[in-house]
């Protein structure tokens, strides 16, 4: 297939606007058709209409006529040379297989119900239109369907008029007023129930809020809905921004290729991010469904009343909206530890990304298929620099911004610098230079160090470095707030000191040069800097601590993040230092100075969810995130002998720890278990202790498998359980996984994780396991969530992914084929667990490189999976 680069610097804006859109959509057994009526306005008269669309077309009419046109199948193009210069009408007529659609793009089927998914350019799979973000039109629907099949029928906007037609079929007519792309059109179709409830806005509207999902899945729906009401409450009082339909519709599907789908006043959302109850869902599972609810009601202003002008803008929304998920969930509860699991998310994923093949700016200057650019930068990076804007400008200072770029952009379709502009023109303050942050790709390097004068200022010196990455060699230093504040060496208590004219216990000092030096004054005596307090900024930070700085950070720091970064620190060095004496054949480091960090943080006085993070010594992907001749196997027994040590060194300590979690959990609330934050905390430790005790001593197994019964009347300890007890090579370890297996057969989402443990399990015959599951009754390859639960999971399981045959990397590599064959999207997520081949050893670098090779090489690949193998290879 030829393939075709899209360029940010090509933009044209479009030559025809569409001022209204009449769809049609009449659902049949066998076919759905579809009629859509636009009326056009030349914006470049003579320019041909060009249209985007892949359906089966039976007809095209301008003013009431049939006209010639071209149809370019290979682009998904249709081209009408010749048409009137001024305001006309189009018509076109489109025939739909949604049964036979498995992309999950389009209008497609699921569990009988139909369903559609156009971000990005799904609108164009149903019918022939300017499919482009910046053609923003009015819309309304009128649905015909069968009556006992499809009573319930939505799509945007409000409910109009409906009625009964003869041979059983009714309709219904759906007007959005609000003027919108193409993307955000959405159409449900099926036998759906609903769940009910009203919010009244702060000025007084009563908004109605309907949850669709079976009859069946009812019970497990409330909690979203209390997430959406606590959403639009939060939107109103920290943006000030209100709702502005009379109606707000989720609707829940099973087979979806993301999380979820904003859609005007129609969200459409993965059955994971609604349903829940303590029987099958795990405190983290709630905390994502609060989180997702309020990232997709968010964008009703971030992304649909002010949406990208073209789809390299895309973090314009996805950046901003994420920031104001991670807001809202901090504002919820747990406002620290939900930052530092941000910062996790990012190291974890975006890191390696940025340090890889595919890595990108926040908005890329180019792509072959834009489904692949709904990334961890696009998304997370794209947060992190909204986030530093209020960093820069303070709460105050950023709503202002927010306030100027809806007064300007309302009703618009814009870029990621006008949204820049709003925060620098609502301020008064110049952010030229911030526009780095959108084009160059890599993540930062600051080496820092600190030394004290003579005259007691202390002086800081900064150097900031942007790694090369495939797309551009040379980078420009950035604008980035560095916040830092300054413990006494001794004492660890933070010390004052000057800085611009005021004295202060923290400042923000604004980077801007590749190397700087700030001043802060009147320090006079020995101090350690603490530094990126709150990670200030998307970067790697090196500073020349000692392990007893870090261990005073660790225990003295005001700032949450900087302590749980000193630990990270420490474990990152035992682990390169257990590294380096497997690759010399040396015994392994004693570790005295972390394992008594260690100490300290089983004993501190901290909060239960904060401890689990500081507990946590980093995965594997953020050890090796900038190595290079990687041996997977190296790191990862590094990695388990540092866990090891801890288990067995602290064993009565770890013991202790999780009976005191577990009094505390039964304090909170005796036998009835609901989510709730602080009981979670104590869980999320419960838990932690649990797999760390199950480490020191595997005979603990059998005390797991007595309790089981009794503990296993919540998701978050079934799944505490079993994820500990997962590597056990015991055959209690089968058993317990089908006895679960079997309770929750008929539960997707609990099946789910079920294929998770399956994946990621240590045992030795992890990989037959898993190929034994893709039989499993349960499991179906054309389930995204299932698809990415069993195959995902077994593409982080580092011992068998590498394994040192290639076995790993075969079996993927069969599965990403297989899949590309009816979802391009799912396989083209898939095939990234390759991204790190370039980085490996030379023998898995080579192994993994013929598997890219022949995927390369099939015939009919899709242009998801061929842009990222195509840059692997490159
Ligand atoms: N805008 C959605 C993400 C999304 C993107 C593409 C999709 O197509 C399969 C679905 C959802 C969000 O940010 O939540
Ligand atoms: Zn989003």
């Amino acid at each position: 297939m030829s393939k075709t680069v899209h360029y940010l610097k090509d933009y044209r804006s479009p030559a025809y606007e569409v001022c209204k859109t009449d769809l049609h959509f009449d659902i049949f057994d066998s076919h759905t058709q579809v009629k859509s009526r636009l009326v056009v306005n030349p914006k470049r008269a003579g320019e041909p209409l060009v249209l985007d669309g892949s359906a089966e077309l039976l007809s095209l009419k301008i003013d009431g006529e049939t006209v010639a046109y071209e149809l370019d199948l290979a682009n998904e193009k249709l081209t009408v040379r010749d048409v009137p210069s001024e305001s006309f009408v189009v018509e076109v007529e489109t025939r739909l297989l949604p049964q036979e659609n498995k992309s999950l793009m389009g209008l497609y089927e699921s569990g009988g119900n139909l369903f559609t998914q156009c971000e990005p350019e799904g609108f164009r799979k149903m019918t022939f239109y300017p499919d482009r973000p910046d053609v923003m039109s009015k819309f309304t629907t009128t649905i015909t369907a069968d009556k006992k099949r499809y009573p319930v029928l939505l799509s945007n906007g409000n409910k109009i008029d409906g009625g009964n037609l003869s041979d059983g079929r009714h309709w219904v007519k759906w007007v959005d007023p609000f003027a919108k792309p193409s993307y955000l059109f959405a159409l449900v179709a099926g036998d759906l129930a609903v769940t009910k409830d009203t919010f009244t806005t702060q000025s007084g509207r009563e908004v109605a809020v309907e949850f669709y999902t079976t009859e069946a899945d009812k019970p497990k729906v409330p909690f979203a809905v209390e997430s959406l009401k606590h959403a639009m409450k939060w939107d109103e009082a920290r943006f000030g921004l209100e709702y502005d339909l009379d109606v707000f519709m989720v609707v829940a599907v099973g087979d979806f290729n993301m999380g979820a789908m904003e859609n005007k006043g129609l969200n459409i959302f993965n059955t994971k991010y609604v349903l829940a109850d303590s029987q099958t869902a795990t405190d983290a599972d709630f905390e994502g469904i609060e989180s997702v609810i309020g990232h997709e009601y968010f964008h009703n202003w971030t992304g649909n009343r002010v949406t990208c002008r073209d789809w390299f803008q895309l973090s314009l929304k996805e950046g901003l909206t994420v920031f104001r998920d991670q807001e809202f969930s901090g504002d919820r509860a747990g406002r620290e530890v939900r930052r530092i699991e941000n910062v996790r998310l990012l190291r974890q994923h975006q890191f390696p990304e940025d340090a890889g093949p595919t890595a990108h700016p926040v908005r890329p200057a180019s792509y072959e298929e834009m489904n692949n650019f709904y990334t961890m930068t696009v998304y997370e990076k794209g947060a992190e620099v909204v986030r530093m804007y209020h960093t820069l400008l303070g709460e105050e200072g950023f709503q202002k911004g927010m306030k100027l770029y809806f007064q300007r952009h309302d009703g618009q379709a814009v870029t990621c610098d006008d949204f820049r502009a709003a925060m620098a023109d609502a301020n008064g303050v110049n952010l030229d230079q911030f526009a780095l942050w959108y084009s160059q790709a890599g993540t930062p390097v600051l080496a820092v160090t600190g030394r004290l004068k003579d005259n007691g200022d202390y002086v800081l010196n900064v150097k900031q470095s942007i790694p090369a990455t495939p797309d551009m060699a040379e980078k420009q230093p950035m604008m980035m707030p560095l916040k830092v504040a300054l413990l006494d060496a001794e004492s660890g208590v933070q010390t004052a000191f000057g800085y611009q004219g005021a004295i202060v216990n923290e400042a923000v000092l604004v980077v801007t040069e590749a190397e700087q030096e700030f001043t802060l004054a009147g320090v006079g005596r020995k101090v350690v800097p603490s530094l990126l307090r709150g990670f200030s900024a998307p970067v790697h930070l090196n500073y020349p601590y000692s392990d007893a700085e870090l261990a005073l950070l660790l225990s003295h720091d005001t700032d949450a993040f900087a302590r749980w970064e000193a630990a990270q620190t420490l474990y990152r060095r035992a682990v390169g230092a257990n590294e380096h004496a497997l690759s010399q054949g040396v015994p392994l480091p004693g570790h005295g100075e972390l394992l008594a960090a260690v100490g300290y943080v089983l004993r501190a006085d901290v909060n239960p969810a904060f401890k689990t993070l500081l507990l946590q010594v980093p995965s594997e992907s953020e050890l090796w995130a900038d190595g290079s001749d990687i041996d997977p196997m190296r790191v990862y027994r590094a990695r388990e002998a540092l866990l090891d040590l801890i288990a067995q060194t602290y064993a009565n300590e770890i013991a202790e720890l999780r009976l005191t979690a577990q009094d505390q959990e039964e304090q909170g609330g005796g036998e009835v278990y609901e989510y709730e934050p602080d009981r979670a905390g104590w869980r999320v430790l419960r838990n932690a202790m649990r797999a760390l005790a199950l480490r020191a001593e595997p005979k603990t197994i059998d005390f797991i498998a007595l309790e089981y019964d009794k503990m296993a009347q919540n998701m978050t300890h079934e799944w505490g359980m079993l994820s500990a007890a997962n590597h056990h090579e015991s055959g209690k370890r089968n058993e317990l996984l089908d006895k679960f297996a079997a309770k929750f057969a008929d539960d997707a989402l609990v099946m789910d994780k079920y294929f998770t443990l399956i994946g990621s399990s240590r045992r030795s015959d992890t990989l037959q396991q898993v190929q034994t599951a893709l039989s499993h009754l349960k499991f179906s390859l054309e389930n995204p969530n299932k698809a990415r639960s069993l195959l995902g999971a077994f593409s982080r399981n580092v011992p068998h992914f590498h394994a040192e045959n290639g076995s790993g990397y075969a079996f993927l590599a069969g599965k990403v084929l297989e899949i590309d064959r009816f979802n391009p999207q799912v396989a083209a997520r898939l095939v990234q667990a390759f991204n790190i081949c370039n980085k490996l050893e030379p023998k898995r670098r080579a192994l993994m490189r013929a598997e890219l090779q022949g995927i390369a090489a099939q015939e009919g690949l899709s242009k998801d999976v061929a842009e990222i193998v195509g840059k692997i290879l490159a």
